[in-house]
């Protein structure tokens, strides 16, 4: 192995260090401050100082985030402390039932709640994502693993390292001996839409959601391809050992102490006295969640001084200290039983999807639109199709997508009706003639 000088050591150091700057302003923060062509550069220059000195490679080395070749599998990890799904509540009934619940479980463990223990909750948004566990020994990544079945997830650390919201080492000067941190991988909006648009292309089958396509990002075997995903990753969770020499008291503390360790910790979360305070946290956010870049489907409510969750601890499925509060289901399927034309006040033709009614955020949708001719054709629609429709905010109802898995059913064309596509050019030819 070819030797090195201290120097050539330092210089590898330095450059580990910038970049390292670098990425977590512009991937963490948010707030770029190297410019690309000047990180490439440095990135080149450690990539040839390490190939010449192997010896200098370290794992969480900036170049350490995407493996050279794919794996053949993933092998399972059992979680220390389980890694379970939240329960859900769909109203501030179910929310109070909940509280009456985990008061109840305090009380007769003689655990006595005092009126200083507030704030009492921690809020923070749900992100349609897939959860991971993240463990750092000496302040170094070394695992990362999907949740699994809460209990046995896989792992799948070289594509977690292609997550670059995620620290491949804490930004700690005395890290504990090892530390859990969890968190939401997700993608944005509008990676998810490229990625979806780029399968289409490709005839692949499409993601349903930006969650199906995260999971489904994270279990590839080949991190060059998870790396160009781009991924992102939001923690919430921070389990410490008893000796690590930091303590904390509360999930709020959890919270700031990920951030100050280099982690992107959402910061739309609130500290709530009350559910009342749940509550308005609640309804701000199904407005405001659709100027977000991401997708979220309700909140999470957390019992925040961490003496309660320790008692609290689990039931056989979920954490008795949290719980989730959704938004309505903004999507459903049903069945398209015809295609119709809407003709404007200005003559502008809307094809429309008559559909088998479904309840959906409050009413009972029948009609949803099909936008254009283009947007129709595309589709590839035929009556009978089972079809996603949306209905989000005020916005009127619209048919997204066909659920592939179900064409299969269809029936030949001779058979059948006439697809959606040749009722409307009967349609556009109709209205030409006139
Ligand atoms: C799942 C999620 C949690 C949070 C956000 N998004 C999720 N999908 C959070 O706590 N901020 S917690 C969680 C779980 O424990 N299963």
């Amino acid at each position: 192995m070819t030797e090195f000088t201290p120097e050539i050591q330092h210089r590898v150091q330095q450059l580990r260090r910038s970049l390292q700057q670098a990425g977590y302003a512009y991937y963490v923060l948010d707030a770029p401050e190297m410019e690309d062509s000047v990180y490439d550069r440095l990135y080149r220059e450690l990539q040839d100082l390490e190939l010449a000195y192997p010896g200098l490679i370290t794992p969480d080395s900036p170049t350490q985030r995407v493996g050279a070749k794919p794996a053949t599998q993933f092998n399972s990890v059992r979680h220390n402390i389980p890694l379970y799904s939240l329960e859900n509540a769909f109203s501030l009934e179910e929310l109070r039932a909940w509280e009456d619940r985990w008061r109840k479980v305090l009380e007769n463990a003689k655990f006595p709640i005092s009126p200083r223990e507030t704030p009492l909750y921690v809020c923070e948004l749900k992100i349609d994502g897939s959860a991971l566990a993240l463990t750092y020994e000496q302040g170094i990544l070394v695992r990362g693993a999907t949740r699994g079945d809460g209990t046995t997830g896989e792992a799948i650390t070289q594509n977690v390292k292609t997550i670059r919201a995620i620290p491949l080492r804490l930004d700690l000067d005395n890290p504990p001996e090892i530390i859990e941190v969890r968190g939401e991988a997700f993608l944005s909006l509008k990676v998810f839409d490229q990625i979806n648009q780029e399968r289409q292309r490709m005839g692949d089958a499409l993601f349903a959601n930006p969650r199906n396509a995260a999971a489904g990002t994270l279990r590839q075997l080949d991190s060059r391809i998870v790396a160009q995903r781009r991924l992102d990753f939001f923690a919430y969770t921070l389990h410490l050992p008893q000796t690590s020499g930091f303590t904390l008291n509360s999930q709020g503390e959890a919270l700031e102490l990920l951030q100050k360790m280099g982690f992107k910790v959402n910061p739309n979360r609130q500290l709530c006295r009350s559910l009342e305070e749940v509550q308005t946290y609640f309804e701000h956010w199904d407005g405001a969640r659709r100027q977000l870049s991401y997708m979220t489907d309700g909140i999470v409510v957390k019992v925040n001084p961490l003496d309660f969750q320790e008692t609290l601890g689990f039931t056989q499925k979920f954490p008795r200290w949290a719980i989730a509060l959704k938004y309505p289901a903004e999507e459903a399927p049903t069945q398209v039983k015809a295609v119709t034309i809407q003709v404007g006040r200005t003559g502008a033709l809307t094809p429309v999807a008559e559909l088998e009614p479904v309840h959906l955020a409050g009413t009972t949708v029948q009609r949803a639109t099909l936008h254009n001719r283009d947007r129709l054709a595309e589709l590839d629609l035929h009556l009978g199709d089972t079809v996603i429709v949306r209905k989000a905010g005020e916005i009127i109802p619209e048919v997204v997508r066909i659920l592939v898995e179900l064409v299969r059913l269809r029936l030949p064309d001779s058979k059948c009706q006439p697809t959606a596509r040749n009722a409307i050019s009967l349609s556009y030819t109709l209205r030409e003639k006139l």
